[in-house]
């Protein structure tokens, strides 16, 4: 009987958690992400989330069912003579379901996806990349593009601004120190490069060079979203808050466009 109403009870609520986590997790607006990247990271999230909760329910319902049902103040507390120390069937069932789980979690399509993606950051696979090299400073996003001999790039109101092409791997060279005070080149703080549309986010330490890929799987913009931008995640000084710079996803076409266009803008000023 008792054996009955724990996995009732255990059932339900699973049931009720799954339901709630399924609701509020990737329908909110926390989840805009247009990175292949961050899609596979909060598929493996969502994967790990669904087959923790039964575990997680059983062990917290366990210890608050104990310790209702068998309080010591409880009659058969005191009349029970039943002390078990063995039970080999709760054991047998205990470690099949153990080594099931962990299987799982090893054989899921979900960990080959996340192979997948720590083996498309090994250098070998970097020569097609877009690379963009980003200098963090207090408190400005430099954004220079080496293959196009573009130093930093602004948009029409001169702030700077990440255009990026769609569906294009593209290499973040992240770098921090201030480019316009050249008397110590490690005079920088730590900054962090957190763009929440991408679901990505890494410190940005002086000097250090660190790397982030991804691939952008649509168009967007600052504009209609402002999670599509960088924004500085590591409290820099007084205008950390305002460290960020939008971003422009765009189509390949557009990207060349743009590019064009920066480097005349650069030509006319003498950068
Ligand atoms: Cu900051």
């Amino acid at each position: 009987m008792d054996l009955v109403v724990f996995g009732i009870v255990w059932i339900i609520i699973t049931a009720v958690a799954e339901w709630l986590m399924h609701h509020y997790v990737g329908h909110n607006s926390m989840y805009f992400l247009l990175s292949n990247q961050g899609n596979i990271t909060l598929h493996a999230f969502n994967f790990l989330t669904t087959m923790l909760i039964p575990v997680f329910l059983f062990v917290i319902w366990f210890l608050v069912f104990s310790a209702i049902r068998f309080h010591a103040n409880s009659p058969e507390a005191k009349q029970s003579r039943h002390q078990f120390t063995k039970n080999g069937l709760f054991t047998g069932v205990w470690i099949t379901a153990s080594i099931a789980v962990n299987l799982l979690f090893w054989l899921h399509p979900t960990a080959a996806d996340l192979e997948q993606m720590f083996a498309s950051q090994l250098p070998s696979a970097q020569r097609n990349d877009l690379v963009v090299d980003v200098t963090a400073r207090q408190w400005e996003w430099i954004f220079s593009y080496p293959q196009y001999h573009l130093t930093q790039t602004v948009n029409a109101a001169g702030q700077d601004e990440l255009v990026i092409p769609a569906h294009k791997k593209v290499q973040f060279v992240l770098r921090s120190y201030d480019p316009f005070h050249t008397y110590d080149v490690e005079a920088g703080v730590i900054h962090s490069f957190w763009v929440p549309a991408f679901g990505i986010k890494e410190d940005v330490i002086p000097g250090e060079t660190r790397y982030e890929y991804i691939v952008a799987n649509r168009t967007a913009s600052y504009q209609t979203n402002p999670e599509v931008r960088v924004q500085c995640a590591e409290v820099c000084g007084p205008g950390h808050p305002w460290m960020e710079a939008p971003i422009r996803i765009v189509t390949a076409s557009q990207f060349h466009a743009w590019v064009a266009k920066q480097q005349k803008m650069e030509a006319a000023s003498g950068a």
